[in-house]
């Protein structure tokens, strides 16, 4: 990126100061996050039981951070039994050098030294009732400890969730705060991913969303890939240049993957990846993979706030897009 790029960049960031540490986030309306266990079958729709969240905390925000998890155990409420309850789900933070910059970090998760850098702090969580439906929170943690990337802004944590034994799928949420007892974010901070596995809703009125951001001009396309889509609905791209327009979607335990050519006017904004559910609403409980990457194949960030906030289709209606 040249340098008025990467200025721009980090006020549009600025830009994203409410709602931006719920993971998943308010605009996105995805209902969890989910890991099953390394035993789970893949049909039930996570590839690889393992998922990375990275949070940004400003350079401007010294003061210590706390990293909460909202029904860390995988038992009760809001998880998906299979069986009985036998699962063991890990959750990791990690800062300091190349935890977030390494290339093995940047890659489908698994891959390599993933989890580079200095081990901050790490739970395992099984069938706990006293976690059910309630936060867990790690820290506090000084801001320092995340590692510096001026390209972000800040210090930057990983967060590193694995679903270590049994078969049952863990759902989650996850939030920066500036409190220990209260979900307060932090001014400015934000949360980035290169891979997504969630939960989508049952009712099929609800839209969720995902925003991969367009953060330099030589990305001429990017290729989606979504794993055990289960056939529901559809997933379209929106922005400000693209009125709407089908991406593929996977079945049962299969992959698929469809490219989609970047417009100029696309740089530097946000694409509203929109996943629409089968209005049937036969298709509940589904778990689901998705990723994006440039023409290069590198993985894509995308953001739990959209950056520069939710793309606004400027063009004619086209009759031949949705
Ligand atoms: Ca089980
Ligand atoms: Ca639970
Ligand atoms: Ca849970
Ligand atoms: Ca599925």
């Amino acid at each position: 990126m040249t340098k008025l790029l990467k200025l721009s960049f980090l006020l549009l960031l600025v830009g994203v100061l409410s709602k931006a540490q719920p993971v998943p986030g308010g605009d996105e309306n995805i209902p969890n996050l989910i890991t099953f266990g390394a035993e789970a079958e893949t049909s039930w729709g996570d590839a690889n039981f393992c998922q990375i969240i990275f949070f940004t905390v400003p350079k401007s925000h010294t003061a210590p951070i706390y990293i909460k998890v909202y029904d860390p155990d995988c038992g009760g409420e809001n998880d998906e039994m299979q069986g009985e309850w036998n699962t063991e789900t890990s959750f990791s933070i990690y800062g300091g050098q190349g935890s977030c910059s390494s290339d093995d970090a940047k890659k489908l998760n698994l891959d390599g030294n993933y989890d580079e850098g200095t081990l901050l702090a790490s739970q395992t969580f099984s069938n706990e009732p006293e976690y059910d439906q309630k936060w867990y929170t790690f820290g506090p943690i000084n801001p320092s400890e995340g590692e510096f990337l001026p390209e972000e802004g800040g210090h930057v944590f990983k967060i590193i969730v694995e679903g270590v034994a049994g078969d049952d799928g863990n759902m989650y949420q996850l939030f920066m705060s500036t409190k220990s007892e209260a979900e307060d974010e932090v001014e400015g901070g934000y949360a980035y991913y290169y891979k997504y596995t969630v939960r989508l809703h049952d009712n099929p009125r609800e839209m969720s969303h995902i925003y991969p951001y367009i953060n330099d001009s030589s990305i001429v396309s990017i290729k989606q890939t979504n794993f055990d889509w289960d056939n529901d609905g559809w997933i379209i791209v929106r922005s400000v240049a693209t009125a709407g327009q089908m991406m593929k979607i996977s079945k049962d335990n299969e992959w698929a993957t469809s490219l989609y050519n970047i417009k100029p006017e696309e740089y530097n904004t946000s694409l509203d990846i929109q996943m629409r559910k089968h209005p049937s609403g036969s298709i509940r409980n589904n778990n689901v993979v998705i990723y994006f990457e440039n023409q290069y194949g590198e993985l894509m960030k995308s953001y739990s706030v959209p950056i520069g906030g939710v793309p606004k289709y400027k063009g004619k209606p086209a009759s031949e897009e949705l």
